[in-house]
């Protein structure tokens, strides 16, 4: 059976060397083997310098957000994202450890996943623990989507106008709420 196409937002990231070497060289390598593996990309933000998060963890981020076409599942799109972060020597030792290679779904369309209970869950969860624990699952949105400039400022130059299930506001909307300082420290390359 023909699977639906789906459009997805990802955002890509990462603060340290792979063997490619820079972060920045390393997204686009990235970018490049989606495009190998068939995925469509419509459209790629610039690039970012960001300040890690959280503030004095490691090096400052190169971040970046892309808008894909694709008749892959999230799931399925989930393993190969998983799969590029492997080939660029990504090694998972500490959660919001520092990585060359961080590539996480925003959104797939409007869907919510696994259900919205399991969303505001994810989305509720204080810091501290959001810091140790990672869902098992695929959550989608991006639960801490809101919260962060280093995505929504590469996001709202490729889909500024899409609406979060779950909260109705636009990517514009949500960036304006962030506090200005936040804001001022995403520098474009
Ligand atoms: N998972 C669930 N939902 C998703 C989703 N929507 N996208 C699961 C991707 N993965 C999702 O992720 C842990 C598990 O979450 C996965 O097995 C997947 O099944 P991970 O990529 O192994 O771990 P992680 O990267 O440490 O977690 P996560 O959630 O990607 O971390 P964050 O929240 O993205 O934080 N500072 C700056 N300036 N820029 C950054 O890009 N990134 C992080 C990572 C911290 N600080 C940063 C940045
Ligand atoms: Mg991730």
């Amino acid at each position: 059976m023909p699977t639906k196409e789906q459009t997805y937002l990802i955002a890509l990231g990462g603060n340290m060397p792979s063997e490619l070497g820079g972060p920045e060289l390393t997204l686009r390598a990235a970018l490049q083997r989606l495009a190998q593996a068939g995925v469509q990309i419509e459209a790629v933000s610039r690039f970012f310098q960001t300040p890690c998060f959280p503030s004095g963890a490691g090096p400052d981020y190169v971040n970046a957000a892309a808008k894909l076409h694709t008749q892959l599942a999230p799931k399925a799109l989930l393993t190969l994202l998983h799969e590029i972060e492997a080939a660029f020597g990504r090694e998972r030792v500490q959660r919001w450890g520092m990585r060359s290679l961080d590539l996480d779904i925003i959104a797939a369309d409007n869907r919510i996943l696994p259900d919205v209970d399991t969303y505001h869950l994810w989305q509720s969860l204080p810091p501290e623990i959001q810091r140790i624990e990672a869902p098992t699952q695929l959550v989608l949105p991006h639960p801490r989507l809101a919260e962060r400039a280093f995505v929504l400022i590469p996001l709202a130059e490729i889909a500024p106008d899409w609406l979060h299930p779950v909260t109705g506001q636009s990517v514009t909307a949500m960036l304006n709420a962030l506090p200005e300082g936040e804001k001022e420290a995403v520098i474009p390359l």
